[in-house]
């Protein structure tokens, strides 16, 4: 079995972007870990109570998804190795590799008020992943070139103090590893995004998902086929219905070809709903039980912690400081 790390912000809630790019992904096998990196959110300006909200309500999702059984989930700054091991890749990262990542370039490159934090996040990136020496990272379209960062830094360490890294590979799904905003569809669908409705929240009653999905922007023809060139709000709600029923972009698309588009929307809403709606039930009942997150995020943390440590003392010792 492949052992699996990822990570996801608590920078707002999660949505279906989230969960089809990146969180449906995430399996509970053995020696796999889904940590809460509250760390990666203060690299942009962050309100403090928000974080406390978040963290919380990012963990229920994540143990509603199942990921917690058995003690698969914590929060990235309730184990210190994460920052630790930060530190010392920070010393063997180059700002020129650093300055290439496109995230960097979209949100701070050229601008002098942005944190530092914000530059060397990749950074702390690799630490999460390359402390619980994975196999796989699942992950959305947009943190490939992170997870490529990783794997040169870890063969940078190997080579240079020995094999301590392993080298981890992306898992990126073929469909529905990019999920566009419904009110925008050149941009992904992201938390931060100020409108509510270019985002279909796991948290949405069906009403809400259903408003949603029928006023998503498309283009102005009537045809439903998958062309995402020319029709990239119609080829996201293709990806967004195949990925969550299981049935080909193809098929799905013979299905509502001649139908119009108020037809498919229908279709498409009654496919999230249908996959929505349980999860929704189950967050929100964990959402109303603050210590049962409480108690789980402990465990997680205690089983990352026992492996974190072994890890970060080898890599300690291999590059020359004292361990005690
Ligand atoms: P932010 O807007 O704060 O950057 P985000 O919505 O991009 O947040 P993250 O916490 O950065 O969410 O990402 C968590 C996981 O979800 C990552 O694996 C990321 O690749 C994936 N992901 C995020 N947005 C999308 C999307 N629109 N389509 C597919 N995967 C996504
Ligand atoms: N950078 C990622 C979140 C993240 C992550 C990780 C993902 C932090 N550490 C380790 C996978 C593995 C993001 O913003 N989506």
């Amino acid at each position: 079995m492949a052992k699996a790390f990822s990570g996801i912000q608590p920078t707002g809630e999660i949505h279906l972007g989230n969960y089809i790019g990146a969180l449906r992904n995430w399996r509970p096998d053995e020696g796999s870990y889904y940590c809460v990196v509250d760390l990666h959110s203060m690299t942009m300006p962050w309100d403090p109570d928000e974080m406390r909200r978040n963290t919380r309500a990012t963990a229920a999702h994540l143990l509603a998804l199942g990921l917690g059984e058995p003690s698969r989930v914590f929060v990235q700054s309730q184990v210190p190795e994460h920052a630790e091991l930060s530190w010392i890749l920070t010393c063997l990262g180059r700002m020129g590799e650093l300055g290439r990542m496109t995230q960097f370039k979209s949100k701070g490159r050229g601008r002098q008020d942005v944190s530092v934090g914000l530059f060397a996040y990749p950074l702390l990136m690799a630490a999460d992943i390359l402390l619980y020496r994975v196999h796989e990272v699942p992950v959305g379209e947009d943190q490939k070139q992170h997870i490529e960062l990783t794997r040169d830094l870890a063969l940078r360490f190997n080579s240079r103090f020995g094999p301590v890294f392993t080298v981890p590979e992306p898992r990126i799904s073929e469909v529905g590893a990019r999920v566009l905003s419904l009110r925008n569809p050149t941009e992904k669908m992201s938390k931060s995004d100020p409108d509510p409705n270019s985002k279909i929240l796991l948290t949405d009653p069906d009403d809400v998902i259903r408003k949603k999905i029928m006023t998503a922007v498309t283009d102005s023809g009537r045809e439903v086929y998958y062309d995402p060139e020319q029709k990239p709000g119609i080829a996201n709600l293709l990806e967004i219905a195949s990925t969550l029923s299981g049935v080909s972009v193809e098929e799905i698309a013979t299905v509502y070809r001649d139908k119009g588009y108020g037809a498919f929307k229908g279709g498409v809403a009654d496919i999230v709903i249908a996959a929505v709606h349980p999860l929704r039930e189950r967050v929100l009942e964990l959402l109303g039980n603050p210590s049962e997150i409480d108690q789980a995020l402990e465990s997680g943390r205690e089983h990352a912690h026992a492996e974190a440590k072994p890890l970060l003392d080898a890599v300690k010792q291999a590059v020359g400081l004292l361990v005690p």
